[in-house]
């Protein structure tokens, strides 16, 4: 017979679970999810909808998909043999080569045996009683686990536009995020493409040559900046192996976690003359350089980011010949860098050939989608493809569209209704033992960097369960208060959470997320870090277990 206390542990310790970890998702946080929490001898699942792994490098197969990171910041850095091995062809590599380092990634680790593919997780439910989730796939098949950790992206549930008639158009299309493996053939077709974000910038740069007439549908332009990319040669990539340390080292230190971190200087402190050949120089910087490693105050400060404005919108006027398309082209409701700026390799000359037409949706909205093409107030286009670059309901569209039921069956969708509030990014209270890496409120910049943290912390503090051999833990209300709040004040004052965009959260095709709010942690990486370490090293003291 045991006694209370032992019974108690017992019952606190029982697995009684399929899994100890369930993760969601297999895409580049996933993957090193799989491989951490294996590391740690737990009975590990990973559930993907794909039939491969690599998540948003698995599904974006649109022409032109490619890195805005630098493709050498971007790889995983847990392993120095992967980082040996792996040769990067360019300095932001394209979708096809990045999917090939994530299947090679999954095959070196051997994780493609505890991955089940074809999997989409259609709800989650806690149960008190055996203290584990029970999960339930689209396919009807349900399993339980102790543990459950997102890992499902935070642009991953992509949104079509709410036109009337999308469904009646005769000929072909789809959303970018669904673009078919065995590609579009749009040589000669007349093709429309609906969006102007970063997805429809790659692609329109990269079809515009081969379509026979090319009509983009704009609602809000963007600042589109150089990406200045370029092959990487042999002598390149055994440069950049050697120096990986300082590389990685760089990420660290910077707010975002790119090599690009801020001028320390503020924007009016510095002669027009120099700001100019400052700003010259940026342009010319491949990557994020423009947006990341500005003038301290450009995303604070009115005055500052209205010159740094003037100066992109200079940019626009020279590159496009037609002074009227040129305007248009401008953003006139939000500043430079306010929302995540899509970088370009010819985007704005492409406006300057015969084949391709603007149309401005404010001056001639579309009205509805036809048999044959798109009605607009003034006329009706025909197309042979339709092509949807209208983005991702971000953030935390991916936890809305699975049915997610913490203690008392209470929904997650409903405790965020007025925005997220979570613990760190990782834990929300009423919801034991679910934890998200890369969630909202957490620190979310140059992904696979981010990730790699947040994978490594929740590995940490399961281990840190399962050593004691406990069988809950949750967020206690006031981690959760502290952490919003905290999330919110740093948040004020930072003109990008003032804009609508998918980093505020924003879709307007998207019931209930028509208004900007603080979805991310905006105090850099660096202090996002300081803090999550803090409450490792403290014994995680505001979880309740
Ligand atoms: P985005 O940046 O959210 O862009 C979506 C685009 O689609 C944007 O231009 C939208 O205009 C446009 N959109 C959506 N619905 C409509 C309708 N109904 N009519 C006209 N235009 C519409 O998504 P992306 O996929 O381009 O990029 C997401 C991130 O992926 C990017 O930042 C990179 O980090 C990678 P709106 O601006 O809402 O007026």
């Amino acid at each position: 017979m045991k006694n209370g206390q032992a019974a108690r542990e017992d019952e606190r310790t029982c697995t009684g679970t399929e899994f100890d970890a369930v993760v969601i998702g297999a895409g580049v946080a996933g993957l090193y999810q799989l491989y951490k929490l294996r590391e740690l001898g737990l009975r590990v699942r990973t559930f993907e909808t794909g039939s491969a792994v690599g998540g948003t490098w698995y599904w974006n197969r649109y022409p032109g998909a490619r890195f805005d990171s630098e493709s050498w910041t971007y790889g995983y850095s847990f392993s120095k043999e992967l980082l040996e091995e792996w040769t990067w062809e360019e300095h932001f590599s394209a979708q096809p080569h990045t999917e090939r380092y994530l299947n090679y990634v999954a095959d070196k680790f051997d994780l493609r045996r505890d991955i089940q593919f074809n999997s989409r997780v259609v709800a989650a439910l806690w149960r008190e009683d055996t203290r584990s989730w029970d999960i339930m796939l689209e396919s009807g098949a349900r399993h339980s686990t102790r543990f459950l950790v997102t890992a499902i992206g935070v642009l991953s549930a992509s949104v079509m536009p709410t036109i009337p008639g999308i469904e009646s158009f005769a000929g072909q299309s789809c959303h970018t995020h669904r673009w078919p493996k065995e590609g579009l053939d749009l040589a000669g077709k007349r093709v429309g493409i609906i969006g102007t974000g970063a997805t429809a910038v790659q692609t329109i740069q990269t079809i515009a040559d081969i379509v026979g007439h090319l009509t983009v549908f704009q609602r809000t332009p963007n600042w589109v900046f150089p990406l200045n990319n370029s092959k990487i040669t042999k002598e390149e990539m055994q440069d950049i192996r050697s120096r990986y340390p300082d590389i990685l080292a760089r990420c660290r230190e910077t707010p975002g976690c790119y090599v690009h971190g801020p001028d320390p200087r503020k924007t009016l402190e510095v002669s027009p003359e120099d700001r100019e050949a400052f700003w010259e120089k940026l342009y010319r910087t491949p990557g994020f350089g423009q947006w990341q490693a500005n003038f301290s105050d450009m995303l604070t400060d009115r005055t500052a980011n209205a010159l740094a404005s003037d100066f992109a919108a200079r940019k626009i006027r020279e590159r496009v010949n037609d002074p009227i398309l040129a305007e248009k082209l401008i953003p006139k409701n939000h500043g430079f860098g306010t929302r995540r700026i899509p970088l370009e390799s010819g985007y704005y000359e492409v406006y300057n050939q015969q084949n391709v037409q603007l149309v401005d949706v404010n001056e001639t909205p579309i009205e509805r989608i036809t048999p044959h093409g798109i009605r607009t107030s003034d006329c009706e286009r025909e197309f042979d493809v339709i092509i949807f670059a209208t983005g991702f309901d971000a953030i935390t569209g991916a936890f809305d569209r699975i049915d997610i039921r913490g203690v008392n069956a209470v929904r997650l969708k409903e405790v965020w209704e007025d925005g997220p509030q979570t613990y760190l990014g990782i834990f929300v209270e009423g919801f034991p033992n679910f934890l998200m890496t890369m969630g909202p409120h957490a620190g979310l910049s140059n992904y696979t960097r981010t990730a790699e943290y947040n994978v490594e912390w929740i590995t940490d503090v399961i281990q840190f369960a399962t050593k004691r051999g406990l069988s809950r833990m949750e967020a206690t209300p006031l981690a959760v208060k502290e952490w919003t709040d905290h999330v919110l004040a740093l948040g004020q004052g930072q003109l990008m959470n003032e804009v609508g965009s998918w980093m505020t959260g924003v879709n307007r095709n998207v019931e209930g997320k028509q208004k900007p709010r603080i979805m991310r942690y905006s105090g850099g990486h660096p202090a996002y870090r300081e803090y999550c370490n803090a409450v490792a090293a403290e014994g995680y003291p505001k979880l309740a277990y």
